[in-house]
């Protein structure tokens, strides 16, 4: 495992190579697999242009809400799990694991992920191949792309968390800044998050605001 503190391009932004191991990385895979997918018409969230999988909650994209609790995350997950919370990357243990799988031509529009609904760090592991992943600060537009390397994590906390949208591009080939090319292929990524409310309160979202930026996403 190798910690970038990416925190000089934007704080609270952090890449570690290596979470997983290669082993790992196909059990989490072979896991999933076994277990059915939501999106592209199937329910619960029918209306998702990629297939997605959750944990320990369903959040509804469309009523832009935490429908149901399903329970603790499931033991597969353990290890995983154990490793973020041993390096302190999450204040409290995470209580929603969302599984997105990416094939060529798919990506996420950008976002915040509702700083109402969701806890102050935002993690999500790259398994099965690379990705760009682009921040553009909400207000400034300044924006970076970030490599995710396949089998590593990224934590995104404060201005990371908070001010920048994250996405992923549709391209089938992408070029990053130092030139590195990357062939997009199957990308599946496990995302956790602290669900720290079930909806956004009223006078939290007076403007309707919020809810679009996740809604942007869930479409695309
Ligand atoms: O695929 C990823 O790494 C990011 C997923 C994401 O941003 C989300 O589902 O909110």
């Amino acid at each position: 495992m190798k910690i970038r503190d990416l925190g000089q391009e934007i704080p609270g932004l952090i890449l570690i190579d290596d979470f997983v191991t290669e082993k790992e990385e196909a059990e989490l895979v072979d896991q999933v697999n076994q277990r059915p997918w939501s999106g592209l018409g199937q329910g619960p969230n029918p209306e998702l242009k990629r297939r997605t999988q959750q944990y320990g909650h369903l959040f509804s994209y469309r009523y832009r809400k935490v429908l149901e609790e399903y329970g603790p995350l499931p033991s597969f997950i353990d290890p995983v799990v154990q490793r973020i919370m041993s390096h302190q990357l999450m204040p409290e243990s995470p209580n929603h694991l969302l599984v997105n799988e990416y094939n060529e031509g798919q990506g996420i529009m950008p976002h915040i992920d509702a700083p109402a609904l969701f806890g102050p760090a935002i993690l999500s592991l790259s398994l099965l191949s690379a990705c760009l992943m682009k921040f553009t600060h909400a207000t400034t537009g300044h924006s970076i792309d970030v490599i995710l390397p396949r089998r590593s994590m990224v934590v995104l906390t404060g201005n990371a968390r908070y001010n920048y949208k994250h996405g992923i591009s549709k391209d089938l080939v992408e070029t990053a800044l130092d030139g590195t090319i990357i062939q997009r292929a199957q990308r599946i990524s496990f995302t956790f998050r602290q669900i720290i409310a079930w909806e956004v309160p009223p006078e939290a979202d007076g403007c309707g605001c919020h809810s679009n930026k996740d809604d942007k996403k869930s479409i695309d």
